[in-house]
This record gives C-alpha cells, sequence and structure tokens, in this order.
C-alpha cells in the first residue's frame, strides 16, 4: 500500500463547534507548505489558514512520524464546525496531493506500520460501535495489550518447534527424536488455558453482540411486564386483559451488565380474534432469530397448552423456561415476579446459560469478535490433536500440527499481513479512523 497523504474529517459531517480533520503521508511538511508552516511537533498552535478566499483560524497539531497514530507525519486541523467548511478544506488538501481517505485507512496504516496490532484494531472497531456501557468496557480492554497468553504460547510452543523440526530433518540419521510425553507434559498448561480463554471468548461475543431474546407464552403470562423491567422503561402496555400484546415491540438495553435486545411478542392462544392471531403469525420468525427463547410460564398453570408446546418444540435447544407469578404460586425453577423486581433468579440463569457462569467483568481482555473465536478454536483443536498423537508417531505430525498452531497465532495477532482480512475489517470502519 501507498503511504501518499490522506486526508478525512475525523468527525461528523455535521453543523457542530468544532470539525477535526486529520492527515496523515510521509513528509507533509512539504505537502502542506502552500497552506501553513507546520508548527511544533505535539504542540496545539493556531493558525490562520488561507485558500480559495477562505480566512480560517484553526488549531493545528503535528505529529512527526513515526510517533504518530498511523507511523506516518500526522496533522490534525481543529476548525470551525461548519459542514461545509470542512469540505472546501478537503477539497483544496486534494489540490495539493492529499486524497481523501478510504474507510479506515489511518488505522490500516497503523496496522501495517506497526503502530498496533490486528485485535487492538478490532477493538477499536468495537469500540466505536459500541451501544452498551459493558460492550464500551470490554472493547477498552481489548483495546490495550495483546492478551498476556499470545506471548506464553509464543514463548512455550518455539523451543517444541525447534525440536520438531530437528527431528524431522536430522531424525534418523543424527538419532534426536522427539518425546511426545515430554511435549505434552510441558504444553498442557498451554492447552487448559486455550480452554478457559475458549469458554471466555463465548461469553465475551455474547455481550459484544447483544443477546436477543424473545419473550413467549400465553397471554397474561407477563411477558410485557418482563418486558418493561429489564428494559427499565415503561414501553409496552400491560393490562390483565389477555391479547393486550399484538405486534412485536423491540428495545435494546442493558440488564445487569448484559447487552440485550428484547423482543415483546403476542401471546400464544387458541382464539378466533383476527387481530390477535396477525400478532401470534408474527411469533415465528421472532422465535427463528432468538439467541435464547424466554419461555414465560405461569406458576398457578399446572400444564402447558398444546398451543404453545407446538410452538416451541422446534426451539427446544435454546428455550429457556421462565416461572412467572413466583408471588402467587411456588413453581420449581427460574421463579421470578417481574412487577416486584423479583428477578434475581433470571440473572443468574441468563448468566448461566449465555456466560458459561462468568461474570460480565470476567471477559475483559478476552477475545470476542467472530474471526478471533474462530482461529481460537482452532488453535485449541491444534493442541487437542497434538495430546491425541500416538507414542512413536513419525515427528513429522506434531511439528506440523506446532508450525500450524503458530500460524494460527500470526493469523490472530494479524502479523500473517493476510489483505482478505484486513479488507473484511476496515470496511466496517469509518472515514476518519
Ligand atoms: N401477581 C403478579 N402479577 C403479574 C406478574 N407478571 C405480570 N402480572 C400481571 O399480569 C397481567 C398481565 O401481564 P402482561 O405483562 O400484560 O402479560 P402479557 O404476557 O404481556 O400478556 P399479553 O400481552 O396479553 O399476551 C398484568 O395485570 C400484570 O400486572 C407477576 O409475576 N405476578
Ligand atoms: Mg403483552
Amino acid at each position: 500500500m501507498s503511504s501518499n497523504p490522506i486526508c478525512a474529517p475525523a468527525t461528523p459531517l455535521l453543523p457542530s463547534a468544532v470539525a477535526l480533520v486529520r492527515v496523515s503521508g510521509v513528509g507533509l511538511a512539504n505537502a502542506l507548505a502552500p497552506l501553513l508552516v507546520l508548527p511544533e511537533p505535539r504542540l496545539a498552535s493556531l493558525r490562520t489558514l488561507h485558500w480559495d478566499g477562505f480566512r480560517e483560524r484553526a488549531l493545528v497539531l503535528f505529529f512527526p512520524g513515526p510517533a504518530s497514530y498511523t507511523g506516518e507525519d500526522v496533522v490534525e486541523f481543529q476548525l470551525h464546525g461548519n459542514p461545509r467548511l470542512v469540505r472546501r478544506l478537503l477539497g483544496h488538501l486534494a489540490t495539493l496531493g492529499v486524497r481523501l481517505a478510504e474507510p479506515g485507512e489511518f488505522t490500516r496504516r497503523a496496522l501495517l506500520n506497526g503502530k498496533q496490532d490486528l485485535l487492538a484494531t478490532e477493538a477499536l472497531r468495537d469500540l466505536i460501535a459500541a451501544e452498551t456501557d459493558t460492550q464500551i468496557r470490554l472493547a477498552q480492554a481489548r483495546a490495550g495489550a495483546q492478551p498476556d497468553w499470545i506471548a506464553k504460547a509464543r514463548g512455550a510452543l518455539a523451543p517444541w518447534m525447534a525440536r520438531a523440526e530437528a527431528a524431522v530433518d536430522y531424525g534418523e540419521d543424527e538419532g534426536i527424536s522427539l518425546n511426545l510425553n515430554d511435549l505434552m507434559l510441558e504444553l498442557a498448561p498451554l492447552r487448559a488455558r486455550f480452554h478457559v480463554e475458549q469458554a471466555r471468548a463465548r461469553a465475551a461475543r455474547h455481550l459484544r453482540d447483544g443477546l436477543k431474546l424473545a419473550l413467549v407464552g400465553r397471554p397474561n403470562a407477563g411477558k410485557s411486564t418482563l418486558f418493561n423491567a429489564l428494559a427499565g422503561e415503561d414501553r409496552a402496555i400491560v393490562t390483565e386483559i389477555p391479547g393486550t400484546t399484538r405486534d412485536v415491540l423491540e428495545v435494546r438495553c442493558e440488564w445487569r451488565g448484559l447487552p440485550l435486545r428484547l423482543f415483546d411478542t403476542a401471546g400464544l392462544r387458541d382464539t378466533e380474534d383476527l387481530v390477535e392471531r396477525l400478532g401470534m403469525a408474527r411469533v415465528g420468525p421472532v422465535l427463528e432469530a432468538a439467541d435464547l427463547v424466554l419461555h414465560l410460564w405461569p406458576a398457578q398453570d399446572p400444564g402447558l397448552d398444546p398451543v404453545i408446546r407446538d410452538a416451541l418444540a422446534p426451539f427446544a435447544g435454546k428455550t429457556l423456561e421462565i416461572r412467572t407469578f413466583a408471588d402467587v404460586a411456588a413453581a420449581p425453577g427460574v421463579a421470578i415476579a417481574a412487577h416486584l423486581g423479583d428477578l434475581d433468579a433470571l440473572e443468574a440463569a441468563l448468566k448461566d446459560r449465555l456466560l458459561g457462569g462468568l461474570a460480565p467483568d470476567a471477559c475483559l481482555g478476552a477475545l470476542a469478535t467472530d474471526r478471533q473465536g474462530a482461529l481460537l478454536d482452532d488453535l485449541a483443536g491444534q493442541l487437542d490433536l497434538l495430546a491425541g498423537l500416538p507414542p512413536g508417531c513419525p515427528p513429522e505430525l506434531p511439528a506440523s500440527l506446532l508450525q500450524g498452531a503458530w500460524g494460527l497465532l500470526a493469523r490472530l495477532t494479524g502479523e500473517d499481513r493476510a489483505e482478505s482480512a484486513l479488507d473484511a475489517l476496515f470496511s466496517g470502519f469509518c472515514l476518519g479512523k
């Protein structure tokens, strides 16, 4: 990729107090010379910029490379937040040979110049997209240092890779052999750590993406009451008339550290009411799309209506039974009384089911994207295969598994420089990032 100068607004093109325009490239002092003399590095300086009849007083910051975000020279202009003025400045920069950046191009350069790794880059994207406090905290934790287990894994794998290679290359002639027993003994803590990280990553992925929860059950089961209690606001109409909710209602919220997308649905029953039937027809697609179906079943109901049993049967694997009206009758399992705020059992059940019993804070620093999770699974799989090798197998087998694990670590951190992964990543970035 070339390092010709690029520019972009780093703030939205909307009327605002201040707009930030960023420029990055090698040798910016020359490129920008017609516009200004660059100020002292890292000191905010007021400059008057003249172009096309404009006379803009802007605060200018200069970060000489390589000690900058991208690793190149970076100049930031803070000007008045008029979108038209910002576009005019960008247009003028183009005449100086500073083209408009592609989405994520600043960060792409930071990555290619070794200023940050792929994990940090993905964390940055998540930080900008995060919608809840938990999601922000998780992304921030990932944007910092690389997880410690990556360096540990490299340290543990490297000597064994060397030994395995030596056994492959010189084994028979020189009498060098690989002791699989010793290898697995030494790599056992790493393998265990991978399994721990897999569990953390699964939980972190749920937190990152938010959980789609469908609330279903018979009319008057307390679905809308729970919907409102979790959302922390009075969004759905609640009455004691069965069949109150007809349309699907959706709300995004964070409840007790869990980012949720909740769907309230029409109560399911055999009915002649046309509107109610239309409402019930909308429940199926919600069940399909849900990560987890919460089946609300009043504690006083002895059995299940066949309509509900049939509707939920295809989703048995992702259904959680919740007994509502716990204040009215006793029932085994997860029992709640949402209108009283008695929801601790639900919190425990959700965290158990979705986070494997981990607290949201225990996921800080865990891998979280689909890409990362898949590579971690492959990595753990590689060591599981190693552990399953029969004694006396040819050294080529462990050697290739160790090499494979090494390569997966490089893919994880982006050191393999795979362009396809980068293209997919940066298409999700905003312009000035
Ligand atoms: N005692 C008690 N009453 C509840 C509980 N949950 C809901 N209710 C009451 O039960 C009635 C029905 O509650 P909703 O939340 O509207 O029930 P729904 O499942 O949304 O009903 P539909 O929209 O008709 O399908 C309301 O009067 C609620 O106040 C509970 O746990 N205990
Ligand atoms: Mg309702």
